[in-house]
């Protein structure tokens, strides 16, 4: 359904397809009805209405016999689904008005909706922009994840330290899945293996079974429409716990199933460090067998067998979480299909694409050989074979390298032996790329330095981007509109057409509109903050904000360290003409992370001291909003006058946050780092603060034995904000609290060594903010370059330079309407759905 005009009649039957939810499918009184009861009757009328394309999509992609990417992640945070439903399908005007008769308040049923957390951050973030631009870019995709029980931790501060609880989304009763009873899979794990002439047995040990539930993920003003399909677990009738039923013992067979079942209980709340546990291994299995089961199955209805698989299906890691499909599918081709290993191996080869999310080595997984060989025996044989083909290339390619060779293996022989699987990743992809220009320059350079040698033409780059549908349109209405009226509505597909904004920058109605929006956001969050913690905010203040994970490299701490510098100076001349300025920061640390959840105890005690200084007049207020995530992200975001992108140079892969806070007029102040570097790029020196040591200097002083000492002897500043933290004015009642932060824990990313440069740069952030004309300008430049920075853009480099897949035309989605080819399709899709 494209955008139109609302009559009356199309009000009442929308009123009436909801009120026939609520009674026929919620079984709810409609005078009874509460909020979240508006809100899954309504969900469910949009639901259908995406549901037709859905059908249409699938049955002309089946028509066409199209390639199609299989996208494998284990994390997909997708944010709520009610509004993004409603755009896709050009209904949120006609919603808004049949549930305003209803006596309903659209925004009200709106933030009704719970925000499913299934993931950490950026990457799993990045999966879910995705997954709407490929639907909207009309390229036939499938996304693959899984359904975890609880996701990300709810998030929250008591006494100032992160508290964790448990995140049961599942509870409110969630509308948008269809579950496929269906679509049920085995995974099997342990057991033995051996060999009957030239075919290996595996006789696992232990079944679980893997079902689907799918989304459908409507494409924006597009009949194209992709999926979603989250597994989750459940005990098989087969193996043990059946064997204990027939013994009579109900009690164990029960215990078991609870235990087969804990394979999808909980997403691991880590990012960037990487966490060998047994049951994250068995998790990423689940994942890889369930869904390289489903796609042989799919590809064999539709195509006889597996013989054109790699002609026909991509199948994309997003990151080394879910490599095991390699060997997975390797398995299932030899040992059930019967191929040769040379056949099993140009298939598989083919089909895989890998995408790499960080270089730092303590995140790269490895995974026991011990463990593999107790858990997926048989995948540790294929792996060892795939090894042993590859260095024998090697060998052939580099002959008497030992070096190389025992650099290059798949096995880490030193210490207990282990799988490198970002070295597994690399061997069986067709294309490996990095997610920002400086990122996949540094991959070629430094961990992957060997294979770009092996294998030269293999590595590329794709720079990250962020889905405009949200980010913008639903994130900062008011910012679509005042596009709408200037450049037109194209943006939203196309987002280089933001450029025609350029021409505005100097026009002053134009900035009078994109200030007054800016100010009309920063109500929004003030109100948002004085709501739930009772803090009041000056909206004419600088809203500086640092929205990310919280971990060492991301350098929360040093943002700290400037916000102390500037409360001393303050004090130390307090009828200065100051700029006020708010500080705000969120973000979860991973529960055991020791040092990050420190990090978040200081900004808290930071803030209590600084927000109750009289002295200081409310010139800074520094705010901790607790329980991080998308929803909370499209409220802040849009309020943001300045975006911190800190990280230490090389550290940060590309960042997204970053892009979000351009497209919505923040001016960055950042290091070359990540996707900053391309920001810059863009919107040029003048429109952007930047800082810093560049990588090649980072790297010196690592050479050189950086120490954060020199530095804290040197600046004055520094050691009057440092020796504050350590001496216990932040924390009187516990003096000590931070006596290991900073300079005892060595500050790997050096901090110490940015501190003065950052400092400089924030003086300038907070000269240039009082020439507000100047500043709006600079913010509109922003806004207008940001156009590469589109998730479209991104999935599109993806088709055509690494997947080879062709867009679907809307004709050829809308099908050819003949009876005879519905009844023909339909009849394929009975096997394949
Ligand atoms: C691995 C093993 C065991 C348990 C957990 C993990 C794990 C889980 C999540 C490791 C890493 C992650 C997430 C990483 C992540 O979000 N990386 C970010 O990806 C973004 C999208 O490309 C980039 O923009 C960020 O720079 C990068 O940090």
């Amino acid at each position: 359904m494209s955008r139109q005009s609302l009559s009356p009649e199309m009000i009442k039957s929308v009123k009436d397809a909801i009120l026939h939810k609520m009674v026929f499918a919620l079984g709810v009184e409609p005078r009874d009805a509460s909020k979240r009861n508006w809100l899954n009757a309504t969900l469910r009328v949009v639901r259908d209405l995406s549901t037709e394309e859905w059908l249409q999509t699938r049955r002309s992609q089946v028509a066409n016999g199209s390639r199609r990417v299989y996208y494998l992640s284990m994390e997909f945070l997708m944010g709520r689904t009610f509004s993004n439903a409603m755009i896709s399908e050009g209904v949120y005007e006609l919603i808004g008005a049949a549930l305003k008769e209803l006596g309903q308040d659209l925004e009200d049923i709106i933030n009704e909706e719970g925000d499913p957390g299934l993931g950490n951050g950026g990457l799993g973030r990045l999966a879910a922009c995705y997954l709407d631009s490929l639907a909207t870019m009309k390229i036939p995709a499938i996304g693959y994840g899984i359904q975890y029980e609880y996701g990300m931790f709810r998030q929250e501060i008591c006494n100032g330290e992160q508290v964790e609880q448990p995140d049961e989304w599942l509870e409110n009763e969630f509308v948008w899945p269809y579950l496929r009873s269906s679509k049920r899979f085995p995974v099997r794990f342990g057991g033995k293996t051996w060999r009957e002439g030239k075919k290996v047995v595996w006789q696992p040990e232990e079944e679980i079974t893997a079902q689907a539930h799918d989304q459908l993920i409507p494409g924006f003003e597009t009949t194209s429409t992709n999926s979603l399909r989250l597994w989750s677990a459940h005990a098989s009738g087969k193996g043990f716990a059946l064997s204990e039923f027939n013994r009579g013992d109900y009690f164990a067979a029960m215990v078991k199933q609870n235990s087969s079942e804990n394979v999808s209980r909980v997403l691991y709340p880590d990012d960037s460090t990487y966490n060998g546990r047994e049951l994250r291994l068995r998790q990423e299995y689940f994942l890889c067998s369930a869904s390289v089961q489903d796609i042989i199955r799919r590809h064999e209805a539709e195509f006889g067998s597996c013989v054109n698989l790699a002609d026909k299906v991509a199948i994309h890691l997003n990151d080394t979480h879910p490599t095991l499909a390699v060997p997975e599918l390797m398995r299932i081709l030899i040992d059930e299909k019967g191929y040769s290993w040379e056949q099993a191996w140009a298939t598989t080869s083919k089909t895989f694409f890998y995408t790499n999310h960080t270089l730092m080595s303590e995140a790269l997984e490895t995974w026991p050989v011990e463990m593999l060989a107790r858990v997926l025996p048989r995948h540790l044989e294929i792996i060892f074979d795939i090894n042993e083909h590859f260095l024998e290339e090697v060998r052939s390619q580099f002959p008497n390298d030992n070096e190389l060779i025992s650099r290059v293996s798949l096995i880490d022989e030193q210490g207990d032996r282990r799988v490198r699987m970002a070295w597994l990743a690399v061997v069986a992809s067709t294309k490996v790329n990095g997610v920002a220009k400086i990122h996949s320059d540094l991959m070629v350079e430094s961990i992957f330095a060997d294979f770009a040698r092996i294998f030269p033409n293999r590595f590329t780059n794709v720079t990250n981007g962020v889905t405009p549908r949200r980010w913008i349109k639903i994130a900062n209405p008011g910012l679509a509109n005042i596009l709408d009226k200037y450049i037109g509505d194209k943006w939203l597909t196309d987002l280089s057409e933001l450029e025609k904004f350029n021409d505005f920058a100097d026009d002053a109605d134009a900035q009078s509109q994109v200030a007054a929006v800016k100010f009309e956001n920063k109500r929004r969050l003030a109100n948002y903050i004085e709501e739930t913690q009772g803090i009041i905010l000056n909206p004419e203040a600088i809203f500086d904000v640092q929205i990310k994970r919280i971990h060492k490299y991301k350098r929360q701490q040093m943002n700290v360290l400037h916000i102390i510098t500037l409360y001393n100076r303050i004090l130390r001349n307090p009828t200065a003409d100051w700029t006020p300025r708010v500080f705000i920061f969120a973000g979860k640390a991973a529960s055991a992370y020791y040092a990050a959840k420190k990090v978040i105890r200081l900004i808290n005690d930071v803030a209590s001291v600084v927000n109750n200084d009289s002295r200081i007049n409310d010139l800074i207020k520094v705010v901790f909003i607790p329980n991080y995530g998308v929803s909370l992200a499209q409220i802040i975001i849009p309020a943001a006058d300045v975006s911190e992108q800190i990280s230490l140079a090389g550290t940060e892969a590309s960042g997204t946050s970053n892009m979000k806070f351009a497209l919505n007029g923040a001016l960055t102040i950042g290091t070359l780092d990540g996707a900053n570097v391309e920001i810059l790029d863009r919107v040029g020196k003048e429109n952007i603060f930047i800082f810093g040591n560049e990588v090649e200097q980072v790297e010196e002083l690592r050479r050189n034995g950086y120490s954060p000492y020199h530095y804290y002897e040197k600046d004055s500043e520094l050691n009057e904000a440092i020796s504050q933290i350590l001496n216990g004015k932040f924390s009187p009642e516990d003096p000590y609290r931070y006596q290991d932060l900073i300079l005892n824990s060595g500050d790997y990313y050096q901090a110490c060594a940015d501190y003065r440069s950052y400092v400089e740069a924030q003086e300038k952030v907070a000269q240039a903010y009082r020439n507000k004309k100047a500043w709006i300008r600079s913010a509109i430049i922003n806004i207008a370059n940001m156009g590469y920075f589109s998730s479209d853009r991104s999935v599109m480099d993806y088709a055509n330079n690494i997947w080879k897949i062709e867009p679907m035309s809307e004709e050829q989605l809308k099908g050819d309407s003949t009876i005879d080819s519905i009844i023909e399709s339909s009849n394929k899709l009975l096997n394949l759905k």
